[in-house]
């Protein structure tokens, strides 16, 4: 199925896509190596010249602060004479502080998908990513022109369902990838609340959507802890130091456990009652699925955390420094000679 009013939305955007390839053909850096592929690709990147890409992908569950932290990253970019070329993937957003180069809005919204094929925003949102995978030229057209000095920056939706239950993220990170094709080197950031560690079921269920993320999409990964400001004035350092490298012992002293408990026993409610949320979340059952959770974490031993703190600007280039690590940006960048106001005219 092919809504005519998405279609005709995505011809205007290839239209703006052009225009932007063009403007950005202008960066290119006169020394820049192109590659030429000799790999069978698809229709469309015929013709077109290979360059390394770099990017992130920003993801993790809802609210966490995906979107602000990919603003306090192009600021952080645009600060330190870096371009960025900012992906906005989810097709529910609406406000953004700084414009997305791409917006998956301008191929399909959920809200039109909701409309015409009469879906809630769940189902919408995953159509939307259905039809982001049959049209992926909307992607390829807008960034096969991008030089090695752009970091691509894909801010993605909150819903948890894509990172775990579904393989559409895959299959796009596979395409972004893809060697011979936009041969993109991705990185994958995963973004937790640090406000999680207050409750260890919380921070241990997002530790685990962080693994699954990590085992789904097999592309170099970090995982960072977000709204540290949050959580300063509610742990120590030290304390808190303990929960960037998750193992099973963070479960014995959870505050939040020992208030359910005392909820449970001020209200006297049987802990075997299937239909009361606090009696089963401070029974026994509750605790040993927690427990098993933990090992299975301690045992595959992949996350570890770093922390964020978009409001201070050492913190994010603390996580840009990671980012770039991971995709080893800068080994393929060129030498670069400072602006020439920071010379003097004068000897
Ligand atoms: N205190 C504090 N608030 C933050 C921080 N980062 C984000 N927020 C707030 O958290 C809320 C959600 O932030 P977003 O950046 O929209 O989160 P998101 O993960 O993009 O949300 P979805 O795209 O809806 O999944 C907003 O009210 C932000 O102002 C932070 O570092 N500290
Ligand atoms: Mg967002």
């Amino acid at each position: 199925m092919c809504p005519v009013k998405f279609r005709q939305r995505y011809i205007a955007t290839l239209a703006a896509c052009v225009k932007l390839s063009s403007d950005h053909h202008l960066h290119l850096h006169s020394t820049s190596i192109l590659q030429h592929t000799t790999t069978p690709i698809s229709p469309a990147f015929r013709g077109t010249s290979i360059m390394s890409k770099y990017g992130v992908m920003v993801m993790g569950p809802a609210g966490v602060g995906k979107s602000t932290f990919c603003t306090s990253l192009i600021t952080h970019l645009q600060l330190n004479r870096r371009s960025a070329f900012y992906v906005n993937l989810d097709p529910a957003a609406e406000h953004f502080e700084h414009q997305p180069d791409l917006d998956i809005k301008d191929l399909i919204s959920v809200e039109d998908v909701m409309e015409e094929l009469q879906l809630g925003p769940n189902g919408g949102l995953v159509y939307c990513f259905e039809y982001l995978l049959a049209n992926l030229d909307f992607i390829s057209d807008a960034l096969e022109s991008l030089t090695e000095e752009y970091l691509i920056i894909f801010d993605m939706p909150g819903q948890i369902e894509l990172y775990t239950h579904i393989p559409v993220l895959s299959g796009l990170v596979k395409f972004l990838t893809q060697s011979g094709a936009l041969d993109v080197r991705l990185c994958a950031a995963y973004l937790i609340e640090s406000t999680f560690v207050l409750d260890r079921a919380k921070y241990f269920a997002g530790t685990l959507s962080a693994m699954s993320a990590m085992m789904m999409l097999e592309v170099p990964h970090i995982n960072v802890l977000t709204k540290m400001d949050l959580i300063k004035d509610q742990m120590r350092k030290k304390d808190f130091k303990r929960f960037l490298v998750p193992d099973t012992t963070l479960l014995e002293d959870d505050p939040a456990e020992t208030i359910r408990k005392r909820m449970t026993v001020a209200v006297d409610v049987r802990s075997d009652d299937p239909g009361n949320k606090d009696a089963l979340m401070s029974g026994a059952t509750f605790q040993r699925l927690n427990a098993a959770i933990a090992n299975l974490i301690e045992s595959y031993s992949l996350v570890n955390y770093l922390k964020l703190d978009c409001t201070d600007e050492e913190s994010v280039h603390a996580i840009l420094s990671h980012i770039d690590d991971c995709i080893q940006y800068h080994e393929a960048q060129e030498p670069r000679d400072p602006p020439e106001e920071e010379f003097d005219d004068e000897p």
